[in-house]
């Protein structure tokens, strides 16, 4: 049972799909992650094992490397793909409850932003990591950050900016989302903010990568 989880583990860490998936190439018509997790649901491994004993494991390390420069966005890309092709055999026990989340994180680009790559990451890691996502997008005005926060309350709330025409948007909705509903952590990031432009707009947390995003969402449900 431990040999089949730390498998799964390793194929999200390197990327291995599935038996097809010919990345990585010393893994070619080895199984992936989508069989073995397969494999753990039918030998009677409990799905909340899987997703923190193995998934969120290999993540993890994912984590670790690409802030580390050891590993770059293809490869994150391909573990993150592992990880969501796993989390298709988990998605039933997640809807019938069977499985909790660690909370849930609410990630979008601001308005009048179009870049995701590294909102997508975010994303993808945090998920990685155990914690539901909600995805709104690009290009998200204030007004729909509230409505999902509505619709999920005690949510963190994501924004990403890339543009520095874009990042300026950010004050006025840190200010909007926590005046439609106080109490709401928001945490901001994207390549021209830094820690000084969060402190000056009110929002709670800055990080420069997916690693320190997923860090201080673990923390604040620790
Ligand atoms: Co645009 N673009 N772009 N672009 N683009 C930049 C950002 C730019 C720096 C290029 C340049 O001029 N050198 C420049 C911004 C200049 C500035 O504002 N100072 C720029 C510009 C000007 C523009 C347009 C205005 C160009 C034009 O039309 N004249 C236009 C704007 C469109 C719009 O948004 N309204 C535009 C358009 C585009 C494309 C559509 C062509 C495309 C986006 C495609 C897409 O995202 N689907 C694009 C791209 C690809 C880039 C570059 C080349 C790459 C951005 C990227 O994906 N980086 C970029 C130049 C560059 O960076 N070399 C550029 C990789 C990604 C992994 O990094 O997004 O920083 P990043 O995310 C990191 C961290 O920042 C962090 O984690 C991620 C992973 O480490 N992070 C968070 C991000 N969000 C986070 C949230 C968090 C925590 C961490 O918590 C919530």
């Amino acid at each position: 049972m431990e040999n089949l989880l730390s498998q799964i583990a390793y194929c999200v860490e390197f990327g291995k799909i599935n038996k097809l998936s010919p990345y990585p190439p010393d893994m070619k018509g080895m199984d992936g992650a989508d069989e073995l997790t397969r494999q753990a649901l039918d030998a009677g491994v409990h799905p909340n094992e899987i997703l923190t004993g193995a998934l969120v494991k290999g993540m993890e390390k994912v984590g670790i490397k690409f802030r580390e420069n050891k590993v770059f966005v293809p490869q994150v890309l391909m573990s993150a793909k592992a990880m969501s092709t796993a989390m298709m055999h988990l998605k039933p026990f997640f809807v019938s409850g069977d499985v909790k989340r660690k909370g849930i994180f609410i990630i979008g680009t601001v308005a009048g932003d179009l870049h995701d790559i590294g909102k997508n990451l975010v994303a993808m890691m945090v998920e990685g990591n155990g914690f539901e996502v909600i995805d709104l997008g690009t290009d998200v005005k204030s007004e729909k950050f509230i409505q999902a926060l509505q619709e999920h309350p005690g949510s963190v709330v994501g924004l990403s900016a890339l543009l520095t025409t874009t990042m300026v948007n950010m004050e006025k909705m840190v200010k909007d989302i926590k005046g439609a509903v106080p109490g709401t952590t928001v945490m901001i990031g994207g390549a021209p903010v830094n820690n000084d432009f969060c402190l000056k707009i009110g929002a709670d947390f800055y990080s420069p990568d997916p690693q320190g995003a997923v860090e201080y969402l673990s923390r604040k449900v620790a």
